[in-house]
């Protein structure tokens, strides 16, 4: 498994740092696109290396750390391909990656909570039916295929659905009983999901919603670049942290 994830950055790495020739230093969406790149390659290497350190029953979340950094890795090389290249914003490989690594980050916490309660596969679906709305809205809006502004709040509306339920639904109940460990971990992600989260929506108003005509790019980008940097690679480091923490109890 390792062997392979070196061999194939070996191979790849060339071509993709060829490719980043063309970037400008002075455009600074082109920089953030070129760092969060990087910073996922090396989220994704630390997160599959750790899961040595960590217990048999914690080494599943950190793969799907892994896989939501390397899935999210892939998928910037292409952003910041399509932004070096055409100045435009790539919605479509955006919307992509999200509708991949989202319902990723709930099977996160369906695994932390699996392990202690009997909610977690009803949490789940619920979870993953407001990010499904949240995202198809988003797309819609930032496509053309809906107006933004409506588009906006039906998202907005999706993602306050999903914060209800970590709050006030059966979760949140489930997990008082669990150990402290478990309990900080979902404390923590929960707070990805209100405070880091809400660096999606600001983005979104800053490119469609702050007055005048036309789409601000470059703030769209730039907030959903660090979005997506705090959002990925903070929420594994709070998993990865707990997980280091259990099993050094255990
Ligand atoms: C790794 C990618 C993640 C965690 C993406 C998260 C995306 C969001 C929380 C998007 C939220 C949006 C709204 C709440 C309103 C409509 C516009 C969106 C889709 C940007």
């Amino acid at each position: 498994m390792k062997l392979l994830l070196i061999l194939g950055s070996a191979i790849a790495l060339p071509s993709f740092a060829a490719a980043g020739g063309d970037l400008d230093i002075s455009d600074t969406v082109g920089v953030s696109f070129w760092l969060v790149t990087a910073g996922m390659l090396a989220a994704t290497v630390f997160f599959f290396v750790e899961r040595d350190q960590v217990s048999a029953k914690w080494k599943t979340s950190l793969t799907v750390s892994g896989l939501i950094t390397g899935i999210a890795f892939w998928h910037y090389l292409y952003m910041r391909g399509v932004w070096i290249d055409t100045g435009d914003t790539p919605t479509v490989f955006r919307y992509i990656d999200w509708l991949l690594t989202v319902p990723l980050q709930m099977v996160e916490f369906y695994l932390i909570l699996a392990a202690c309660t009997s909610v977690a596969a009803s949490l789940f679906k619920k979870l993953l039916a407001g990010s499904l709305v949240m995202l198809g809205a988003g797309f819609a809006g930032e496509a053309g295929l809906a107006p933004v502004l409506p588009a906006f709040i039906i998202g907005m509306a999706g993602w306050l659905y999903m914060i209800y339920e970590l709050y006030m639904g059966e979760g949140k109940a489930a997990v008082s009983t669990a150990s402290p460990a478990v309990n900080s971990a979902y404390n923590a992600m929960m707070m990805i999901i209100v405070v880091g989260w809400a660096i999606y929506p600001a983005g979104y108003a800053a490119g469609y919603l702050m007055g005048g005509e036309g789409v601000y790019a470059s703030n769209l980008n730039l907030i959903y670049n660090l979005a997506d940097f705090v959002n990925k690679i903070l929420f594994g480091l709070i998993i990865w942290n707990v997980a280091v923490k259990e099993s050094s109890n255990a």
